[in-house]
């Protein structure tokens, strides 16, 4: 090709994976399996394992932890490792990630001589954008969603499975082998932590009072997650395509009988739902009023908005992103974001740096 000089052909991915885990953990790999996996260890979800020029190694790990007066466990803590960086999301710590330990107000990017990531916060959530393709959004509070660039298909590994397009393969080990025991799967991605202290305090399997659903219980769950029927067929009509009814339904029923009926549980699975089809593009209909959920609590000169800017002005300047709206926290007028908050525009926007 004379005349030309180039590195290669410029490949664009044309589709992407979502792996996402929600609630008491319940999982969707990238090739679309679900299943539910409750260890409250730290797991890595998905890496690299095939690491080449074109390829960059990162590695994403989650870690459940027990939601307190339940059995629940649910996603408290999201670590990526990329560019030599390791970038924590954390439970309740709205508006900041950690880099290298240290907090940070979002948004915040970085460049090194590896690559570039950027963070920012995208309606309720912290999303991250690594520059090959992938992003890790983390609502703060249980749920996680991977977005994986078609480019790493078959070249990913952990609980998020390969990307190989094949669902039926996606409970493997770290050598590759395909087990059938989730519990065995879910061992084997597990991220020793601090030594050997760590296994007193976390387990990879539920048992006991933990596994347990009576009679009774199971009614309750009917009842209670059957509230969800009519909303998802109506508020949720235009979304079915993309995600299947029925697997929230289940999702429900299954927390609702170990979590002994939190009662915002119903509320925030719709929230997370929601969400995804709004990412996807896809309108939801207003569903808060017939659910009889609340708007989700909004710091200080800020409002709830349903279809709020993906992307909002921040004190460091004006973003665009492809995000259609989403679920937001949105500014009053004469206020900008900073971080988690929303401060006057007419005062000095916080200085993007360390949190006090
Ligand atoms: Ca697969």
């Amino acid at each position: 090709m004379c005349g030309l000089s180039s590195a290669g052909p410029a490949v664009f991915p044309t589709q992407t994976g979502t792996c996402w885990a929600m609630g008491d953990p319940h999982f969707r790999t990238f090739d679309g399996y679900y299943y539910n996996f409750m260890g409250n260890c730290t797991y890595t979800i998905t890496k690299n394992c095939q690491i080449d020029y074109h390829h960059p190694p990162f590695q994403v790990d989650v870690t459940n932890k027990v939601l307190p007066n339940s059995h629940l466990t649910a996603v408290s803590e999201v670590t990526i490792n990329i560019y030599g960086m390791k970038i924590q999301m954390i439970r309740s710590e709205f508006g900041t990630v950690k880099i290298n330990d240290q907090a940070w107000i979002l948004p915040v990017s970085f460049t090194n001589n590896l690559g570039t990531v950027k963070l920012m916060q995208s309606g309720l959530s912290a999303v991250l954008w690594v520059d090959f393709g992938m992003t890790v959004q983390y609502d703060w509070q249980e749920y996680v969603a991977v977005t994986m660039p078609s480019g790493f298909m078959g070249h990913v590994c952990g609980l998020c499975g390969n990307f190989n397009g094949n669902k039926d393969d996606d409970l493997a080990t770290p050598n590759g082998t395909v087990v059938k025991s989730v519990t065995e799967m879910g061992r084997s991605w597990r991220v020793p932590m601090r030594g050997l202290e760590d296994e007193d305090f976390c387990k990879d399997e539920c048992t006991g009072e933990c596994a347990e659903c009576s009679f009774g219980k199971r009614l309750a769950a009917d009842m209670f997650c059957g509230m969800l029927t009519p909303i998802l067929d109506i508020q949720f009509r235009d979304c079915h395509a993309l995600i299947d009814p029925s697997i929230f339904f289940d999702m429900c029923k299954f927390d609702h009988c170990r979590g002994g009926g939190l009662k915002d549980y119903l509320c925030r699975i719709l929230q997370v739902y929601t969400d995804a089809c709004q990412r996807a593009g896809i309108k939801v209909h207003d569903w808060r009023h017939l659910a009889r959920c609340a708007e989700p609590a909004c710091p200080s000169h800020s409002h709830f908005e349903q279809c709020g800017n993906a992307c909002p002005p921040t004190c460091l300047g004006n973003t665009t992103c492809d995000t259609p709206c989403v679920q937001a926290c949105v500014c009053d007028e004469g206020y900008i974001r900073s971080g988690n908050k929303c401060v006057s525009k007419t005062k000095l926007c916080l200085d993007n740096t360390i949190v006090e």
